[in-house]
């Protein structure tokens, strides 16, 4: 190539361009990895980036650190979005959704998985022990039991029964019948729902992620979101970076989010652009009313730099580059 030729291509790609020779360049310069996780929802992250720290400090894994670390929510009986803690569906059943992808395009996912502690390590088994990557319900629940997970009670936790019986009261719920396009979808002042969605990258510079949820509160029996779909609440592409989502699941699957935030990394974007780029897409071609919705993007790219952004303010994540937990406020759209 000569160098009219080269000025040409960084006129048209400029930043593909430097994307491209950037990582050479650092691989080539050895500059040292250094390991972090991040997390959706300070309130999540404290609790569980702890957890996938102590596995990244001691050389363990990024995948090992992200289903270790989002386990901690899962295990929370008090938690209100993940885990069988979390508030249930519409007829009062706790439904969850996960997925799980690592540095070599391996990924699992399962949903609507009802009576089984850990969600993301029945994706985790789905990714590693089955020809599969998307098992859901009753096939999924098997699955998990199988794999030596056991079937816990239906009984609603005592925060989960209470917001279910006060939903009841003012909902006027009468199941099955027409549901209102947008009756599922609260209002952004009510939106409280914290999914975890956690990525990281291990000393080996090695990327991997996991999300993990109850869904949306009070959803119709049998909704999934965005969460277990790959590319919509996960993605990670080991050459360029990592991202996950929360917020209303309709839009994110609409726009492939994570996925996109990844393709806008790869055209050279920082993080947080990326982010924001997906966040204005989204509210470009939303039929609902922008202020009605929330969603919120983190992500991470292979020089371990992060960013997020959200539609509306309110969105925080946790980040962890040692052991303390750092809370960071989203940038929002709106
Ligand atoms: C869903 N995205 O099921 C999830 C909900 C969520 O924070 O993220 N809440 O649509």
């Amino acid at each position: 190539m000569n160098r009219r030729e080269i000025v040409k291509l960084l006129g048209l790609g400029g930043l593909s361009f430097y994307s491209k020779f950037g990582y050479s360049k650092n691989k080539s310069n050895k500059i040292p990895i250094k390991p972090i996780v991040l997390s959706t929802w300070h309130n999540q992250s404290i609790k569980a980036n702890p957890i996938a720290w102590q596995i990244l400090s001691q050389n363990g894994s990024a995948l090992d650190a992200v289903e270790n670390g989002v386990q901690v929510c899962e295990n929370d009986i008090n938690n209100c979005c993940v885990g069988l803690g979390a508030y249930p569906d519409r007829d009062g059943f706790v439904t969850l959704d996960a997925s799980i992808m690592n540095h070599q395009y391996e990924i699992g996912a399962v949903a609507a998985l009802e009576r089984i502690k850990s969600p993301i390590h029945t994706a985790r088994m789905v990714m590693e022990k089955t020809p599969h990557v998307f098992i859901v319900g009753k096939g999924a629940q098997d699955f998990a039991l199988n794999q030596g997970q056991n079937l816990e009670s239906s009984d609603l936790s005592p925060n989960a029964l209470n917001a279910y019986q006060n939903w009841l009261s003012k909902s006027e719920y009468q199941p099955k019948i027409n549901i209102e396009k947008n009756q599922n979808t609260p209002p952004a002042n009510e939106f409280n729902h914290d999914t975890i969605g956690m990525i990281a990258m291990d000393a080996n510079g090695n990327l991997s992620g996991a999300c993990t949820t109850s869904g949306m509160a009070f959803k119709m029996h049998g909704r999934v979101g965005d969460s277990p779909v790959i590319g919509a609440g996960l993605y990670v592409d080991n050459a360029i970076g990592a991202a996950t989502a929360t917020g209303h699941g309709e839009e994110v699957i609409r726009t492939c989010g994570s996925f996109l935030v990844v393709e806008y990394m790869r055209r050279g974007f920082s993080p947080e652009k990326a982010c924001k780029l997906a966040v204005e897409r989204i509210k470009q071609i939303t039929p609902r009313d922008p202020k009605s919705i929330q969603v919120g993007f983190i992500a991470l790219n292979k020089k371990g730099e992060f960013g997020a952004y959200a539609l509306q303010k309110g969105f925080d994540f946790g980040v962890n580059t040692n052991d303390e937990t750092k809370k960071f406020e989203a940038l929002a759209l709106i």
